[in-house]
C-alpha cells in the first residue's frame, strides 16, 4: 500500500515539477500549453497504472500464501477436514480424510458425498446435520459420533460442522472436522468392563450381578414371576491353593467359570464374587424346581475331574438357594439370605445345596455380628491366652505348655476356638492375631523362667496366613529377641495341610525357622495326608497325635492300630510324639505301655489361664488324676457359648 501511495504522489510531484518549470521559464499569466497539460497527465497516469498493477500483484501474492496455508493444512491435519457445497457434495477434503477412504489422492472426493463411502445410516444422519446448518446457520460442535463403514467397520468420532459463508455472509455450504476417537473410546470400554467384571474370569463382579439382579426383579415382577439366586462356594479350596500354588488355583476359579458358564440358560448371570464364591442370577423363573435343577447342572457340572498343569482333581460345591420375591425383594437381601443357605450347606457338611429358610437370617445376624465383634476384640483386649501342660509319661513332669488363644466375648462370653478361628481366617485377620499369640507366649515364657520356674518350651500353633505372608521367619526371630526368649523354648506347631505346599517358599521358611533353633511340631497328625517325606522334608522335631484317636482308643481296633503306628513311626524316624485329648487313666496306661513320651489333655489339666497354670508349673510335676472330666463335658463347663452360638 505505501508503495502504490509513493508511486501515485511520485507522479503527482513531476506533474508539479513540470507546471514549476514553466512558470519559472516565462510569463506566468500565460496559459499552459498542451505539450505541458500531457505531460503532467502522463506523468499521473503512469504513477496511478503502476500503483494499480502493484496492488494487484500484491493482492494475488496474498491469495497465493493463503493458498499454500490451506494446502499446507489440508496436507498434513491427521484429522478429517471437509468443504461441502449446499448439496453435500465435497468441495475439498483433507489428505488424512482421503487415507481414511483409501482414495488416492484429496481430489477424488470432490463431487462425492458421504453415501459414497459410508453405510446408508450414517450418511443420512450426516446429511440430516447438514441441512439444519444450512437452515439455521447454527453450528454443531464437538459432536461423538460412530461412523459405520461398508464393511461394517466401525468407528467413533468427535465432529464439529459449522456453515461456511461468501463475503457477503450468505451460507454457501458447510466446513466440519473429524478427530478419530477410535482408541479412547476403546479404552472407556475395556475401563468401563473392568469396572464391571471379574479380572480374572472375566464374569460379571459384584456391581454387574447388582445390576442384573435389579433388571431381573424389575422383570420380574411385571411377569409375576420369580428370580433365581445361586450363591457357590467352593469346598476346601484353600487347600488347593496351599498344596498346589495359587498359579493352580487361579486356573481352576478360571475352568470352573467357563463349566459354570457352559451349564446354565443364556439369560442367566454368572458373576464372580471374589475368592472361590460365585453367584447365578436366573431371570424369568416361572418354577422353584427350575432353580434347583440349575443347582444339580452345577454339582454335575464340577463333579467331573479338573485337570490342571498336569495335577487331576476334584472339587466340591456348596450352594445356598432362594429367590425373589419369597426370600428378599431387593438384591442385597436377596445375596444375603442365599449367603446364609450356602453357609448351611457347609455346616451339614458341604458338597450340597440348601434352599433358604426364614430362621436362616438369625444366623446369619449372628455371623455378621460374630465378624464384626472379632474385628475389635484384639483392639478391645477380649483375648487372651490360655496355658495346657505337656506331661512326661513316664516321670509326670510338665515338659511344656500349648498357648491356646481365648475369646471372651463380651455378652456371650467365651467363645469356643473351633467356632472364632475358621472366622478370623475368612476375615483375614489369623496373621495378626497369630503374631499377638506369638509374642504374648514369648513373653509369658520369658516371664516364667525370670521367674525361677522350672524351663519349659511353649508351643504356638502357626497358621497358613502367617506362612502366605511371608514375614514368618522374621516375626518369629524379632519377637525371641524383644521377649529375650531363648529359641529352643520355642515349640512352632504346624497343621498337615500347611505343610502340604511343598513350595519353594514354605519349604526355605521351614528350613530358615529351624536355623533359629526353635523346634517344629506336625500337629493332628493321621487326620490329613501326611506322609513320610513331608516328615523328612520339613525337619519336624515331633509329632501330635490327633485327639480323635484318643477318643476311639478303647471301642475301635483301627484307632490302637493308628496309634501304635504313629508312635513307631515316631520311634523309627526319631521324632519324640505326644498324644493328645487323653482323658482316661486307661488312655496313659495304653501310651505308658507304647513308650509315647508325651500326653497332653483333660487327665493332666484343661487349658489354664496363665495364672493357674503358673501354679502347676511351680508345683513341676503332676500326680495323674484317677479320672478326668470328659472332654464333652468339660467343654461344654468351659464354653458355655457352644451352647447358644447359633454358627
Ligand atoms: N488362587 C486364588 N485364591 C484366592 C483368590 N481369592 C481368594 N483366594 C483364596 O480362596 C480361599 C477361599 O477360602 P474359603 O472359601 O474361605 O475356604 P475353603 O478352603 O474353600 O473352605 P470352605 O469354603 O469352608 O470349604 C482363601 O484361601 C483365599 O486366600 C484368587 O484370586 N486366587
Ligand atoms: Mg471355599
Amino acid at each position: 500500500m505505501a508503495t502504490a501511495a509513493s508511486a501515485v504522489f511520485l507522479g503527482v510531484v513531476l506533474a508539479l515539477r513540470v507546471l514549476a518549470s514553466r512558470l519559472a521559464g516565462g510569463n506566468p499569466s500565460r496559459a499552459l500549453g498542451l505539450a505541458e497539460v500531457t505531460s503532467a497527465g502522463i506523468a499521473i497516469a503512469c504513477a496511478a497504472l503502476f500503483a494499480l498493477l502493484y496492488l494487484t500483484f500484491r493482492a494475488e501474492r496474498r491469495r497465493e500464501i493463503e493458498r499454500c496455508f490451506l494446502q499446507a493444512f489440508l496436507d498434513h491435519i491427521p484429522d478429517s477436514v471437509f468443504f461441502k457445497d449446499r448439496e453435500s457434495r465435497f468441495v475439498r477434503v483433507s489428505c488424512a480424510m482421503a487415507r481414511r477412504f483409501d482414495l488416492p489422492g484429496a481430489t477424488h472426493a470432490i463431487g462425492k458425498t458421504d453415501a459414497d463411502f459410508f453405510s446408508a445410516e450414517h450418511a443420512s444422519r450426516a446429511l440430516a446435520d447438514e441441512q439444519r446448518i444450512l437452515a439455521t446457520g447454527e453450528p454443531l460442535v464437538g459432536l461423538e459420533e460412530k461412523e459405520t463403514w461398508p464393511d461394517g467397520r466401525d468407528a467413533w468420532v468427535l465432529t464439529t460442522r459449522v456453515p461456511l459463508r461468501n463475503r457477503t455472509g450468505n451460507i454457501i455450504g458447510t466446513m466440519g472436522i473429524s478427530r478419530d476417537i477410535t482408541d479412547r473410546k476403546q479404552a472407556e470400554v475395556r475401563i468401563r468392563h473392568m469396572a464391571m467384571h471379574d479380572e480374572l474370569t472375566g464374569l460379571p463382579n459384584r456391581a454387574l450381578l447388582q445390576d442384573r439382579l435389579l433388571q431381573a426383579i424389575a422383570l420380574a415382577g411385571r411377569n409375576l414371576k420369580r428370580v433365581g439366586v445361586l450363591l457357590l462356594d467352593l469346598d476346601h479350596f484353600k487347600t488347593i491353593n496351599d498344596s498346589l500354588g495359587h498359579y493352580v488355583g487361579d486356573a481352576l476359579l478360571q475352568e470352573v467359570a467357563r463349566r459354570l458358564t457352559a451349564c446354565l440358560r443364556e439369560s442367566d448371570t454368572v458373576a464372580r464374587l471374589g475368592g472361590d464364591e460365585f453367584v447365578i442370577a436366573m431371570p424369568l423363573v416361572s418354577e422353584r424346581e427350575e432353580i434347583e435343577q440349575a443347582a444339580l447342572r452345577v454339582q454335575a457340572s464340577l463333579a467331573r475331574p479338573f485337570t490342571i498343569e498336569g495335577h487331576e482333581m476334584q472339587v466340591g460345591v456348596s450352594i445356598g438357594i432362594c429367590e425373589y420375591p419369597t426370600d428378599g425383594e431387593k438384591p442385597e437381601i436377596l445375596l444375603q439370605n442365599a449367603d446364609a443357605a450356602m453357609y448351611q450347606a457347609k455346616n451339614k457338611g458341604r458338597g450340597t445345596y440348601y434352599i433358604f429358610t426364614a430362621e436362616m437370617t438369625e444366623a446369619t445376624r449372628h455371623r455378621q455380628k460374630m465378624h464384626n465383634d472379632l474385628r475389635h476384640a484384639r483392639a478391645r483386649g477380649e483375648f487372651s491366652l490360655a496355658y495346657q501342660p505337656l506331661v512326661s509319661t513316664t516321670s509326670g513332669v510338665i515338659t511344656g505348655v500349648e498357648a491356646l488363644l481365648r475369646w471372651s466375648h463380651p455378652e456371650l462370653g467365651a467363645i469356643p476356638p473351633s467356632q472364632f478361628i475358621p472366622q478370623l481366617e475368612e476375615l483375614g485377620l489369623m496373621a495378626d492375631v497369630g503374631l499377638w499369640v506369638l509374642r504374648t507366649a514369648c513373653r509369658q515364657n520369658a516371664e516364667w523362667q525370670k521367674q525361677g520356674l522350672p524351663p519349659v518350651r511353649v508351643a504356638v500353633n502357626l497358621s497358613a496366613q502367617q506362612f502366605s505372608r511371608g514375614d514368618l521367619v522374621s516375626a518369629v526371630e524379632s519377637v525371641l529377641r524383644e521377649t529375650g526368649l531363648g529359641p529352643r523354648w520355642l515349640d512352632l506347631e504346624l497343621t498337615e495341610s500347611l505343610t502340604m505346599d511343598e513350595s519353594e517358599v514354605t519349604v526355605s521358611a521351614m528350613r530358615d525357622l529351624k536355623k533359629l533353633g526353635v523346634s517344629l511340631s506336625l500337629d493332628d497328625f493321621g487326620t490329613g495326608w501326611s506322609s513320610l517325606s513331608y516328615l523328612r522334608r520339613f525337619q519336624f522335631d515331633r509329632i501330635k497325635i490327633d485327639r480323635s484317636f484318643m477318643r476311639d482308643l478303647a471301642s475301635e481296633p483301627t484307632a490302637e492300630t493308628v496309634v501304635r503306628s504313629i508312635i513307631n513311626l515316631g520311634h523309627n524316624l526319631g521324632l519324640a510324639c505326644i498324644a493328645e485329648g487323653v482323658e482316661t487313666r486307661q488312655q496313659l496306661d495304653y501310651l505308658q505301655r507304647q513308650m509315647c513320651p508325651e500326653i497332653q489333655g483333660y487327665l493332666c489339666s484343661p487349658a489354664l489361664p496363665a495364672d493357674q497354670c503358673e501354679e502347676l508349673l511351680r508345683a513341676r510335676s503332676f500326680t495323674f488324676a484317677p479320672d478326668a472330666p470328659l472332654a464333652d463335658e468339660a467343654l461344654a463347663r468351659d464354653f458355655p457359648a457352644l451352647a447358644t452360638a447359633v454358627m
